[in-house]
C-alpha cells in the first residue's frame, strides 16, 4: 500500500534481509498504528494531505466563496430570571450527560513542566484542575439525581482524552489521589495517537532525522476526540443507557462549570444538536470567533473561525478594519471557549457517516516564496470545534454567550508572554486565571446579597491584576447560583483582605462579618451555621520573583505566594446541627 502511495523512499535505504530486521519490523508496526488510528487509514491521510498541500501552495483560501456575518444565539446575564430557569433545566439534564475533557496537549505556550490538569486552579486551597473538574461533575450529578427523586442513579461518565505526552502522568495523578472521589470505573482515558509528518508537497512521509526506521510524528489536534469516542464504542453504550448529551471541555479553565448548567439548559430547551459556549471577545484576542458563514452557493454554517483566520477573512470580504471592536468595546463575533454540548443521537448519526473524521487543515512553513520546500516537516491538524462543518443544513447549531468573568479564564500563557498582552485583553496566565476565580466568587456572592469589598490592583509577574477577597468553595457546597442563594442569607460582609474557604456541603452563611481568614469544613451529615464577627490577621499575598529558585514552578508562574499569618479554622466531623458564631 505504501509503495502505491508513493512512499518508496521509506524503504530505499533498507539493507539486505537479515540486517536491521527488528528495526524494519518496528517501522512496519508503527505503520500499522498510524494506519489503524486514523479514520480511513494512511491512504486517506496521504490523499487529504496532497489536496491540502496543493491548496496551500496555490494560496487557495479555505473560506473562498464564504461571507462572514454576526450570528445570533442565546445571550445570558448571570442571575436573571432567564439564567435561573436555564440553570434549573440544565441541572436536571446532567443525569443524561457524559463529560469529555480534552487533555492531550502539552501546553507549549504555557511552558509548564508537568501536565496542565495537575496545576493548581488557585493557591489558597491548591486544588488542581482535574480535582476541580471531577468534584464539579460529582456535585452536579448529585444535584441532578436529587431532583429526579427515585430515578435510577447511574454514574455520570467522564472521559479524558490523553496523548503520549500526558497519558501516564494523568493516570498517576488520578491513582495517587483516589480518583478525587470518583469511582475508577466512571472514568475512561482514551489516548490519541500522533499522526505522520510530511516531508514535502507530495506528502511523502518524513523519517525521523535521528532514526531512519521511525516515521516522524506530531500531534493531530483536539479534533481527534470525535474519532476516538466513536471507535471506542462509548457513544453507543451511552445511547443504549439513555444518555442525551456529551459535554466537551478544555484542560485549564477554573471557571468552567459555572457556565455549564445554564448552557445545558439552553441546549435542552432549544433542542440544539450543537451548542458552543462563548464569551464576549476583544478583537485580536487569541480565541476563535463564532461566525456565520454564507456561501455563494447558498450553504450556511455557524462555526468557529480561528483567531489567525478571522482578521484576513473579514478584510477579504469588505471589512477594511478586519478583526476590530464595535461600539460595545468588544468584537461582534463571540469568543469561542471550546466548550461544546452535543446532542448524542444526532452526534452518533453524523459520526456513523464520517467515522469521526473532522475537516483538517495544514500549516506548512515554506523555505521561500516558491513554496516548494518546508523549513521542517508538517502534518494535518484538526480541531474539535470544527465538528459542525460536515453537518447537514437541517442541523440545529447554536451558541450560548455568558459573561466572561463567570465562565472563562484559561491558563495558557507563560508569565513573559502574558506580560506583553495589551492591557484590557485577557492574558491567560496562571496569575490572571487564579484572580479570575476569586473575582467570580466575589461577584456571585455580591449578586446573592453579600457585601463584598471592591478589589485592589496589584502587579505580579509584571501583570496588573484585580485582587478580590480570596473566596473559594467546594463544588459540593454550591455548583449553581441557586445553591449559593440557598446557603447565604441575611447580612454578610467580606473585606478585601479576607480569605474564605468553604469545604463542607451544608454550611449556611448568616450574619457573618469577615475581616481575616476563615476556613470551614464539615462532614456531609453536619449542618453548620456560620455567622458573627471573624477578625484576624488573615492570609496575605506577597510578591515573589518569578525566577527565584526558592519556590516551586507552580508558585513562581503566579508571581506571589500566600503567607498564612492567622486564621479561624473549624472542622465539624460528626453529624448534627452546629453553629459557628464568635
Ligand atoms: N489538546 C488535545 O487534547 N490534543 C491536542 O493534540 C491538542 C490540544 P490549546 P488552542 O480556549 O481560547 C483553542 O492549545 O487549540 C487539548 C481553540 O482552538 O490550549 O490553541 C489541550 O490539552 C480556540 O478557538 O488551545 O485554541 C487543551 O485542553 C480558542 O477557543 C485543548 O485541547 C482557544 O482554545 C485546547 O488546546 C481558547
Amino acid at each position: 500500500m505504501l509503495l502505491e502511495l508513493g512512499q518508496v523512499h521509506l524503504f530505499q535505504h533498507w539493507p539486505d534481509p537479515g540486517v536491521d530486521d527488528h528495526y524494519k519490523k518496528a517501522l512496519l508496526d508503527q505503520v500499522d498504528i498510524l494506519n489503524s488510528s486514523y479514520p480511513g487509514g494512511l491512504s486517506s491521510y496521504i490523499k487529504t494531505a496532497r489536496e491540502l498541500l496543493a491548496d496551500s501552495k496555490a494560496g487557495r483560501n479555505p473560506f473562498d466563496g464564504f461571507t462572514p456575518s454576526v450570528p445570533s444565539g442565546e445571550v445570558l446575564t448571570f442571575g436573571d430570571d432567564k439564567f435561573m430557569q436555564y440553570e434549573e433545566i440544565g441541572v436536571k439534564e446532567v443525569r443524561n450527560a457524559a463529560f469529555v475533557l480534552v487533555a492531550g496537549g502539552l501546553g507549549e505556550r504555557l511552558g509548564y513542566n508537568g501536565i496542565k490538569v495537575a496545576l493548581p486552579t488557585e493557591t489558597t486551597t491548591g486544588t488542581c484542575f482535574l480535582q476541580y473538574y471531577i468534584e464539579s461533575i460529582l456535585a452536579l450529578s448529585e444535584a441532578s439525581f436529587k431532583q429526579a427523586q427515585g430515578e435510577f442513579r447511574r454514574d455520570v461518565p467522564f472521559v479524558i482524552m490523553t496523548s503520549d505526552d500526558t497519558h501516564e502522568r494523568t493516570l498517576q495523578l488520578l491513582e495517587s489521589n483516589a480518583y478525587f472521589g470518583m469511582k475508577p470505573t466512571q472514568i475512561k482515558l482514551l489516548k490519541q495517537e500522533k499522526v505522520a509528518c510530511l516531508a514535502d508537497n507530495d506528502a511523502r512521509l518524513a523519517l525521523d532525522p535521528n532514526n531512519k526506521y521511525i516515521i516522524q510524528t506530531k500531534p493531530h489536534g483536539h479534533g481527534d476526540v470525535h474519532a476516538l469516542l466513536y471507535s471506542s464504542g462509548l457513544l453507543k453504550e451511552w445511547k443504549d443507557a439513555g444518555l442525551r448529551w456529551v459535554l466537551f471541555f478544555q484542560d485549564t479553565n477554573g471557571l468552567l462549570f459555572k457556565g455549564i448548567p445554564s448552557a445545558l439548559g439552553v441546549s435542552a430547551s432549544k433542542e440544539y444538536h450543537v451548542n458552543s459556549l462563548a464569551v464576549p471577545r476583544k478583537a485580536k484576542e487569541a480565541s476563535g470567533g463564532i461566525t456565520k458563514l454564507t456561501h455563494t452557493d447558498g450553504r450556511e454554517m455557524v462555526i468557529n473561525v480561528e483567531y489567525n483566520q478571522l482578521d484576513p477573512l473579514l478584510r477579504a470580504t469588505g471589512h477594511a478594519d478586519g478583526d476590530s471592536n464595535c461600539e460595545t468595546g468588544y468584537s461582534p463575533y463571540p469568543g469561542n471557549i471550546n466548550q461544546l454540548i452535543l446532542e448524542l443521537g444526532s452526534y452518533i448519526d453524523e459520526l456513523s457517516k464520517t467515522g469521526g473524521a473532522i475537516k483538517e487543515f495544514i500549516n506548512p512553513k515554506y523555505t521561500d516564496s516558491t513554496k516548494t520546500a518546508f523549513k521542517s516537516s508538517t502534518r494535518l491538524e484538526c480541531m474539535m470545534q470544527d465538528y459542525p462543518k460536515t453537518l447537514p443544513a437541517s442541523a440545529r447549531v447554536g451558541f450560548t454567550v455568558t459573561e466572561k468573568w463567570l465562565a472563562y479564564a484559561p491558563v495558557k500563557n507563560n508569565p513573559q508572554d502574558a506580560a506583553k498582552v495589551p492591557k484590557g485583553n485577557a492574558n491567560q496566565s496562571a496569575t490572571s486565571g487564579e484572580m479570575a476565580i476569586y473575582r467570580a466568587n466575589n461577584m456571585i456572592l455580591k449578586k446573592a446579597g453579600v457585601n463584598v469589598d471592591n478589589p485592589v490592583m496589584h502587579v505580579f509577574n509584571s501583570q496588573e491584576v484585580e485582587v478580590w477577597a480570596r473566596v473559594v468553595w467546594k463544588p459540593k457546597w454550591a455548583v449553581t447560583f441557586a445553591d449559593v442563594k440557598n446557603k447565604v442569607s441575611r447580612n454578610n460582609s467580606v473585606s478585601q483582605k479576607s480569605t474564605l474557604v468553604i469545604k463542607g456541603r451544608d454550611i449556611f452563611i448568616e450574619d457573618l462579618s469577615l475581616d481575616g481568614a476563615l476556613i470551614v469544613d464539615s462532614v456531609d451529615d453536619a449542618k453548620v451555621k456560620v455567622g458573627g464577627s471573624v477578625c484576624n490577621n488573615g492570609w496575605i499575598m506577597e510578591s515573589i520573583d518569578k525566577d527565584s529558585s526558592a519556590f516551586p514552578e507552580e508558585i513562581r508562574t503566579r508571581g506571589f505566594k500566600i503567607n498564612r499569618m492567622e486564621q479561624l479554622e473549624k472542622s465539624y466531623g460528626e453529624p448534627g446541627n452546629f453553629s459557628l458564631t464568635s
